[in-house]
Parts: structure tokens; C-alpha cells; sequence
């Protein structure tokens, strides 16, 4: 299994670059699912695992948080219900691979750290709770028990509990989230950093401070009879690809679709339906009918310009374009937000966006005729320095034309993971409201911590600092999905433990704290038995719908944990037998999960017989289902957003950084990004011909990527990362893009959305420079 020492560098002979794609999806798409299925798990398992796929007596996929057709929208579930990368997602969990204790005796942690993120994401699912002791070269096997020991000598020997932070990615099932930030919250911390602080935390922010909730107003079927939906900053071909077939109806039923965008992804364009003939053999539909080329970071100026124009369309023809009864009965702040609006600045416009003023007008015209709107989006709007702004400007958009609480329209915030909401709803923040502290308190008869926790970026802050010394993570891959790669990989080794919860191998067990735990876990497909019988977990999608999902599969190993049973097992350790939570009966039966549930999270009354219905059940939406706005004004806020321009020095570019269609955030599935024309190659970097003329390259020429950021602390600062392939592309001039996470040592950890303090992965200065010896 060695590999050449130069795995990292691109293959020159491998690479091919294409033409960008005009459509998604299509027959290769049904092609490439089933080769990796099978690659990955043989015929016969892939043909007993994904016709169990987001069907009701099935699982959830393990994908992103798109929602599955429900009976109460009138519609019915295919026999196929998931795509392409929902497949891949399923094979990548499904695998026949193992990592087992004899892999870790041939492979010592120095060489492991070498590999290729790729690599380690292709050695099978652990299956063994492993340790690396101070000192030791190797992982070595470790029973569970003597695991929990470990973790718990080390948490009751620290100063104080905010000294350890418990991470959780949004793979975690409600019944694990509720019982692990109960157990933590026990413990006497709410450290509780998420991957959701790295993805939608400015659309959080900017929701509840505007419409008084975090979460999107849409269903499905809003969406679907939208006559008009604007997708901004989000590649849902690779990333939401069934959203594509939500997308066609609009179009079927002959509404419109905006793209905001600065790269003209294949799925904004086009797209091939699988299930359809036309599909397959045709042209497909043609989705977006207006596709804005924005520059990195225009998006605010972008909306600022329509809520302009729409209010001095209102002014010329009083009485036709904004919702007035709406504004009158349900907003705040209407008169402030008008003066603001109707002085649109389009040189600056023009500059920030790079788009012409007669597209913005018409698109502007779009939302006038419009009586249904959605918008949505997704990373290029919240990993953006003005994200939090930028989301309220749209939210802006939103209220002035009453669309929002009715049906077709609405705001969609489209959630990445496949359970990070229902983790959220399930108390895994740091900064949990009172009520939902109090209420656990008094259903537990414990006390929990006020204070607020750290997030992810303030956990990073803490480790450089010496203040935090233990990660606990439920999932996820910290060290690489988090900013400023070469800092945090100090900052984890610097670490007295690091604890994984993990179901396969990936680079934070290899970057470790002085001692390091890897606890292997039960994924989303597999069976779950325990004491009571088989058991279910739930979760919640981008569009609160709440369901159960049952793993079928056999379990990768004998020796696997659910994660309910880590926590319950490592809560009764850590806290001692006489504590007032029952512990064992979590483990036992997750009703008693859900039960508790019931009891303390709200608009989750009767859980356990609701999402037993076969759709599962909606979580409440008061702007949504009776249009109130549980906000400090009591009404929808009209905000006052002023875009400021992000500064890019002459020879410079700005960066942002993407998924490829071939991964899943830090897991690496393959070399290809079918959509983009990039065959067997990750380390490239996007760039307008244009921008590579003027700058003195040429197409294919080896470079640096040099980030540079003013911290405002220690002055000038130069990050690097060595030896990309340059790749003209037609993205907007002045803008590029490299992968995720490869491009990640490029991101300042001072470079934070305001409010929201999300890394801006979408908007960092580079220049580039010839690469030694290139
Ligand atoms: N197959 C697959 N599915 C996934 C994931 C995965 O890695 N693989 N990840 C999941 C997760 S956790 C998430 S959060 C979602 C992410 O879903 P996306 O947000 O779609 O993911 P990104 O690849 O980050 O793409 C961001 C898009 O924003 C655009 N963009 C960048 N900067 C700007 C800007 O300034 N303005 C505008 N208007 N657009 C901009 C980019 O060109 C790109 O099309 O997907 C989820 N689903
Ligand atoms: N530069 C840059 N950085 C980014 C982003 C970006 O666009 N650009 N996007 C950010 C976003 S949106 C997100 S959400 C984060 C993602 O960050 P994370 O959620 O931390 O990362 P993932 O890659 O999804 O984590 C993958 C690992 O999760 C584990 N895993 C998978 N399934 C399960 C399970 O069922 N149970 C358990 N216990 N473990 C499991 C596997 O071991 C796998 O290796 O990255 C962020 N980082
Ligand atoms: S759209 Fe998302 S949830 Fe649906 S099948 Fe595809 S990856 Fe899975
Ligand atoms: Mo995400």
C-alpha cells in the first residue's frame, strides 16, 4: 500500500483538464453511484444497502440535510430516493475496508501524518478503540473500559471543566447529541463547539436577530411551487444534488430560477434528471434563467442594490411592489431601512459585484413579478467576513414583499450535514439559551453551567493559549476542517488528550494531543441492538422535518459502540454511579432518550410517538405557520446593512475555498471534479485567463499560494501553501478557488465573519508565486 513520497503533488501525466460542465447529473451520475457502491462494498451489499436509503423503513442518508418527499406534501417516495453523492456517502460508511489493530501496527503515526487526506479516508472503518500513549510511536488497541478511564483521569485531573471542548459534527443522531451535551453540560462546561460554527452559524445569526428563529421557513414543497427561487452562493449540483429535482418542478411548473454565483456550476445551469427519459437520453432541463457572475464577496452590495430598487419601484408606483399590509402588521424598523435604500451607489455596486447594472435590474424586475420567492443559500454567502449582514440583506428582501409565513415562499438556508440542525435543537451550542438550561435542570435534577462556552475557532484561540488542554469529538475531522492548518496542527499536538469518536480513519488522529483515544463507532447504516432490542435514532433535516432512521446493515465490527453507548458509558465514569441521570437506560433504550427529550426541548412534545409516524413530524416555525416574530421588537426586522469593500491589493487574487464533487468536506471519496472538467488532481487552483495573463503565468504553471492578512493583533501575516496546478477557469475576474482542505492553511484564524465568528473560507488575498524548481 505505499505510496510514492509524492502523493501530495499533482500527477502532470494523471491530470486532465476539460471544458467546465454545462448540466449535472445524467446517466454518468447513476453510472459513478453504482461503481463506487460496488467498489466499495461488493454487489451484493450494494444492492441490499441503497434501496434502503431515505425510505421510511431505512436510513437516513448520511449525506447533506436536503429533506426527503413527504406524504403530507402529496408526494410519494421512488423506489430510488437518493443521488449520486448520497450513494458515495453510503459507500463510504458501508465500505468492507477495515482499519484494524494489525493496520495500526504496520503504519507508526509519523508516516500516517504524511498521507494524503485521501489516504487515510481509504484504509476502511476502524473497529478497535485505540490509544497513543505520551511517548509512544503507535496506536495500540485499548479495551472500552480502560478508554473511559483514560478520558476521565484526564478531565477530573483538569483546573477547571472549561479546559476541555467537546466538538460535534452534524452526523450525530439526536438521541447521541441530547446525551452528550447533557453529560458535558453535567461535567460543568458549555464548551460545546460544532461544525455548524465552520457552516451556517451567520445564517443562524442573522435569522434569529431578523425573523426571531435560526431555521429556514420552507418545506420542500415551498420550494417546489416557488415562481421564483434565487440560489446564492451554493453548488447544488455536487453538494445538494437532489435539490435539482426540486429545482426542475419549479421549472415544470414555469417559474424562475436566479443564480448568484462566481463560478458557472454545471448543476446552476442544467440539469439531467436520472428518473427522467430526458434525462438520460435528452437534454435534460435548463434550470437558472438568470446566472449573475458575481466577484467573491458582492453578494451584500448585490442584495443592497435589489432592496433599493425595489423600494424606489414602490416609490414610482406607490401601492405595487412592496407588501404594505405585511410591512404595517408584522416589521420594525421599515422607515430607517427605506431612507438607507433608496441612495443605491452603482459605481461601488458595479465594482463589489462585477456585474452590470441592467442585469441587476432585471433581476430586480424577477422579483417584482415574483408572488411566490425563496432564496436560498448556502457556504458562499455565510463564510464571508459580511456574512451575517449579508444573510439579514436578504432577509430584507424577504419581508419587503411579504414573502415569508406563506405558501411558495420563504428564506432556506440550505444546512450542510445530514443531522447538524436536530444537533443544534438538541442543545449543542455553546451559547444555549436559559430556558432550555433551566429546563434541563429541572427534568434531571442537576445543575448545569450559565456561562458561555468557547466555539470553534475561539477553542483554537484557547489551545494556542494553553487554556484549553482536552478535545472530545463526536465525530468530525477538527484539525482538518478547521482554518489556519499549520497553527492548529501545533495547537492539537499541544494538547494533553485528544479523544475521537470517529468511524473511519482521518487527519486529526494523526495530528494528536500527548495522548490520544480513537473510539470507534456505529455509523447511520448499521444495525444498533441493545439490551431492550433494536433500536432507532432521529434527526432533523434543513426544513425541521423530524424522522427516524434504522440502520440495517451489519455492523463493521464486533466491537463498535452507538454513540449513545460511548456517551452514556463514558457520562457514567466521568460523573459516578450516584448520579441523578440514568445513564444506563440511555444506553438501554433510547425511548428514555426521547422521552427526556420530550420533556426539555421544545416543540418536541410526544416525541416518541410522532416520530414514529411514517413522515416524522415538523418542528414549530412561528414565522412560518401564524407569521409571528418571536424577536426582541416582537415584529420582523428590517435591517440597515452597509457593505463594505473588501480590500485586494494591485496582483492580487482572492481566494475561496471549495468542495470538489468527489468529497465529502474532509473525506476525500476520489482526484475527479466531474462537474468542473478536473480529472486526477486536487492541488489546482481556478483562475480567470485573464487574471493568469496579466499576472505574468501561464495555464499550468506550478505556483505558491501566498495568503496575506493584516491581524489587527500581530501585524502582517503570510500563510502558504506549496505547489498548486494553475487551472484557467471562467470564474470572475479577480477570484479563485482551490479545495477544501488542502487550501485550509491559507485561512487566518483572525479572519472571522462579524457576529457569527465563522472562518472566512471564501474570501482570502493571495498572490501567487512560482514554486521552487518550477
Ligand atoms: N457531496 C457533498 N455534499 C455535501 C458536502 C460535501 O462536502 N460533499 N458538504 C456538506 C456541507 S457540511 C455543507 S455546509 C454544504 C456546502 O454546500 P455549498 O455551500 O454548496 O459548498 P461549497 O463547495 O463550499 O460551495 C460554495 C459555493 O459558493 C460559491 N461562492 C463562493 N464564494 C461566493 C461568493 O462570494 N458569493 C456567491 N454568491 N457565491 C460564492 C462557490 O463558487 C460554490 O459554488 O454541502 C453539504 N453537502
Ligand atoms: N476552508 C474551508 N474549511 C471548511 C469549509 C470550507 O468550505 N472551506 N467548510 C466548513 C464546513 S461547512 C463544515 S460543516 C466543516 C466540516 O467539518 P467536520 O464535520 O469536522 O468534518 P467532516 O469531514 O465532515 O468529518 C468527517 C469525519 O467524521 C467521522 N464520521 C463520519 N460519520 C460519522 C458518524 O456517524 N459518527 C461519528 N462519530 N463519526 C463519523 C469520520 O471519521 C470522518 O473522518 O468544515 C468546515 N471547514
Ligand atoms: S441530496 Fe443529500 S440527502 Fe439526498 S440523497 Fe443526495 S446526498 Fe443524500
Ligand atoms: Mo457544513
Amino acid at each position: 500500500m505505499v505510496e510514492r513520497a509524492s502523493e501530495h503533488d499533482v500527477d502532470e501525466d494523471a491530470l486532465r483538464v476539460g471544458e467546465p460542465g454545462r448540466a449535472a447529473a445524467g446517466l454518468t451520475g447513476v453510472i459513478v453511484s453504482l461503481h463506487r457502491s460496488r467498489e466499495q462494498m461488493g454487489l451484493g451489499r450494494t444492492m441490499r444497502t441503497l434501496p434502503l436509503v431515505n425510505q421510511r423503513a431505512g436510513f437516513d442518508c448520511p449525506g447533506c440535510a436536503w429533506p426527503d418527499p413527504r406524504a403530507a406534501d402529496g408526494d410519494r417516495r421512488k423506489p430510488a430516493e437518493f443521488c449520486e453523492n448520497g450513494a458515495k456517502a453510503v459507500a463510504e460508511e458501508a465500505t468492507t475496508r477495515r482499519a484494524g489493530p494489525d493496520f495500526f501496527a504496520r503504519h507508526p503515526v509519523a508516516e500516517l501524518a504524511g498521507r494524503t487526506d485521501h489516504w487515510l479516508g481509504r484504509q476502511g472503518r476502524l473497529t478497535e478503540p485505540m490509544v497513543l500513549r505520551e511517548g509512544d510511536t503507535h496506536y495500540r488497541p485499548i479495551g472500552w473500559a480502560e478508554a473511559f478511564d483514560v478520558v476521565a483521569e484526564h478531565l477530573n485531573a483538569l483546573g477547571s471543566p472549561d479546559e476541555a471542548a467537546f466538538y460535534t459534527s452534524g452526523r450525530t443522531g439526536n438521541e447521541a447529541a441530547f446525551a452528550y451535551q447533557l453529560m458535558v453540560r453535567c461535567f460543568g462546561t458549555n464548551n460545546l463547539p460544532d461544525c455548524s460554527n465552520m457552516c451556517h452559524e451567520s445564517s443562524g445569526m442573522a435569522l434569529n436577530e431578523t425573523i426571531g428563529i435560526g431555521t429556514g421557513s420552507v418545506s420542500l414543497s415551498d420550494v417546489e411551487h416557488a415562481d421564483l427561487v434565487l440560489v446564492l452562493g451554493q453548488n447544488p449540483g455536487t453538494n445538494h444534488p437532489r435539490m435539482l429535482a426540486s429545482l426542475e418542478k419549479v421549472k415544470d411548473r414555469g417559474g424562475r430560477i436566479v443564480a448568484v454565483n462566481p463560478l458557472p456550476e454545471a448543476g446552476l445551469l442544467r440539469f439531467k434528471n436520472p428518473q427522467r427519459a430526458s434525462g438520460i437520453v435528452g437534454r435534460g432541463t435548463a434550470l437558472a434563467d438568470e446566472f449573475a457572475q458575481i466577484r467573491i464577496g458582492g453578494d451584500l452590495a448585490l442584495l443592497r442594490a435589489l432592496t433599493g430598487l425595489l423600494v424606489l419601484a414602490e416609490d414610482a408606483a406607490p401601492g405595487t411592489v412592496l407588501d404594505r399590509d405585511f410591512i404595517e402588521a408584522h416589521t420594525h424598523g421599515f422607515d430607517e431601512f427605506a431612507r438607507g435604500a433608496r441612495h443605491i451607489d452603482w459605481a461601488a455596486t458595479e465594482r463589489a459585484t462585477g456585474l452590470a447594472r441592467a442585469q441587476v435590474e432585471r433581476i430586480a424586475r424577477m422579483l417584482i413579478e415574483s408572488e411566490r420567492t425563496v432564496v436560498c443559500w448556502a457556504m458562499g454567502l455565510t463564510q464571508q467576513r459580511q456574512g451575517v449582514a449579508t444573510i439579514r440583506e436578504a432577509v430584507n428582501l424577504v419581508l419587503l414583499r411579504g414573502m415569508i409565513g406563506k405558501p411558495g415562499a420563504g428564506v432556506c438556508p440550505v444546512r450542510g450535514h445530514s443531522n447538524v440542525q436536530g444537533d443544534r435543537t438538541m442543545g449543542i451550542y455553546e451559547k444555549m439559551p436559559e430556558p432550555f438550561l433551566r429546563a434541563l435542570e429541572r427534568e434531571f435534577g442537576v445543575e448545569v453551567p450559565r456561562a458561555h462556552g468557547l466555539d470553534t475557532v475561539e477553542t483554537l484561540h484557547g489551545m494556542h493559549e494553553g487554556r484549553v488542554r482536552v478535545l472530545f469529538a463526536m465525530g468530525g475531522n477538527f484539525a482538518a476542517a478547521t482554518p489556519d492548518t499549520e497553527a492548529t496542527e501545533r495547537a492539537l499536538r499541544g494538547c494533553d488528550l485528544t479523544v475521537h469518536v470517529s468511524t473511519k480513519l482521518n487527519r486529526s488522529h494523526v495530528v494528536p494531543g500527548r495522548t490520544a483515544l480513537i473510539l470507534p463507532a456505529l455509523g447511520r447504516t448499521e444495525r444498533d441492538v441493545q439490551e431492550s432490542g433494536e433500536q432507532f435514532v432521529t434527526v432533523e433535516d434543513s426544513m425541521s422535518v423530524v424522522h427516524a432512521s434504522r440502520g440495517r446493515l451489519r455492523p463493521a465490527g464486533g466491537r463498535l459502540l452507538s454513540e449513545v453507548a460511548i456517551v452514556a458509558r463514558l457520562a457514567r465514569r466521568l460523573l459516578g454511579e450516584d448520579h441523578p441521570v440514568r445513564w444506563e437506560e440511555f444506553e438501554r433504550d433510547y425511548d428514555t432518550v426521547r422521552d427526556h427529550i420530550a420533556r426539555v426541548v421544545p416543540g418536541c412534545a410526544d416525541y416518541n410517538r410522532r416520530v414514529r409516524e411514517p413522515d416524522g413530524f415538523v418542528m414549530p416555525h412561528p414565522p412560518r405557520d401564524s407569521r409571528t416574530f418571536p424577536t426582541a421588537t416582537g415584529r420582523a426586522n428590517l435591517t440597515v446593512n452597509v457593505p463594505e469593500p473588501i480590500e485586494v491589493p494591485a496582483g492580487r487574487l482572492l481566494l475561496q475555498t471549495l468542495r470538489s464533487h468527489d468529497q465529502y468536506n474532509t473525506t476525500v471519496y476520489g482526484l475527479s471534479d466531474r462537474y468542473r472538467g478536473i480529472e486526477n488532481a486536487r492541488r489546482v487552483v481556478l483562475v480567470n485567463d485573464d487574471d493568469i495573463a496579466s499576472l505574468g503565468f501561464t495555464d499550468g504553471d506550478l505556483v505558491d499560494l501566498v495568503s496575506e492578512w493584516k491581524d489587527p493583533r500581530a501585524g502582517d501575516e503570510e500563510r502558504r501553501a506549496a505547489r498548486f496546478r494553475i487551472v484557467s477557469y471562467p470564474t470572475a475576474r479577480g477570484c479563485a478557488a482551490a479545495y477544501f482542505p488542502e487550501a485550509n492553511a491559507l485561512v487566518p484564524l483572525g479572519a472571522v465573519a462579524e457576529g457569527s465568528n465563522t472562518p472566512v473560507s471564501k474570501a482570502v488575498v493571495i498572490r501567487l508565486e512560482a514554486a521552487a524548481g518550477a
